[in-house]
C-alpha cells in the first residue's frame, strides 16, 4: 500500500468532523466516526491540512431545513474527540450567518479559503468528512469551479442521507463535475 507523501501543491481539507455529525449528535451521520482513523491516516502525508467547522448561530434560518446543530462554541460543534487537530493549520467557521445554509467550506467567513490556499500555491484539493451529500458535496463543488484539481477520500467521507441514495447521488455529481475519488491506501 502506497503511503508516499503529497507535495506542496496538495492540502487535504477535512470538512466538519464534530461532535453534532457523528453518532449521539443533533445531525447524527451513520459512520461517521469511522472515518476519524482514514482521516488520521492521511493526514501526515500533506504539508498542508485545513478543516471546516459547521458554525451557526443559535437563531439562522438554516434551522428550518435542520434540527439545531453546530451551535457556536458547544460541545455539539466542538471538533470529534480521537481527530488529529493538532495537523490543522487553518480552521474556517462556516454556517456563520444567520441568513443563508453557508454549506461550503469556500463561503467560510474566518478566512478567505480561495486566497489562503493560492497564497500557498495550493492547486490540488483532498477532501474528506462529513457530509458526503451538503457539506463535502459544496465544497467540492465549489473547488472545481474555482479551477482546483479535486480528489474525494472514498472511505473518508459519509452522507446524512435524508433520503437513501443521497450519497451515491452526491458522488455521481462530484464525479461529473470533475471530482476524482479514491479508496484510502491510493494517491
Ligand atoms: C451539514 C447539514 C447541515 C454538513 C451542515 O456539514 O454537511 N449538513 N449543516
Ligand atoms: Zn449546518
Amino acid at each position: 500500500m502506497s503511503q508516499e507523501s503529497f507535495g506542496p501543491e496538495s492540502a487535504l481539507l477535512v470538512v466538519d468532523v464534530q461532535n453534532d455529525f457523528c453518532p449521539g449528535g443533533a445531525l447524527a451521520v451513520a459512520g461517521g466516526d469511522a472515518i476519524i482513523p482514514v482521516i488520521n491516516a492521511w493526514m501526515p502525508r500533506f504539508a498542508t491540512v485545513v478543516a471546516s467547522r459547521d458554525w451557526h448561530p443559535a437563531n439562522s434560518v438554516h434551522f428550518s431545513n435542520w434540527p439545531p446543530h453546530c451551535i457556536a462554541g458547544t460541545y455539539g460543534a466542538q471538533f470529534r474527540a480521537g481527530l488529529d487537530t493538532g495537523r490543522f493549520l487553518l480552521v474556517l467557521d462556516k454556517g456563520t450567518n444567520n441568513v443563508d445554509d453557508g454549506y461550503s467550506a469556500f463561503e467560510a467567513t474566518s478566512e478567505n479559503l480561495e486566497s489562503w490556499l493560492r497564497g500557498r500555491g495550493i492547486e490540488m484539493l483532498y477532501v474528506c468528512g462529513l457530509a458526503t451529500d451538503y457539506c463535502v458535496l459544496q465544497t467540492v463543488l465549489d473547488a472545481l469551479r474555482l479551477g482546483f484539481g479535486v480528489t474525494v477520500l472514498r472511505d473518508g467521507i459519509a452522507a446524512v442521507e435524508v433520503n437513501p441514495g443521497d450519497g451515491q447521488h452526491a458522488q455521481s455529481v462530484m464525479e461529473a463535475a470533475g471530482a476524482r475519488f479514491v479508496p484510502s491506501g491510493q494517491n
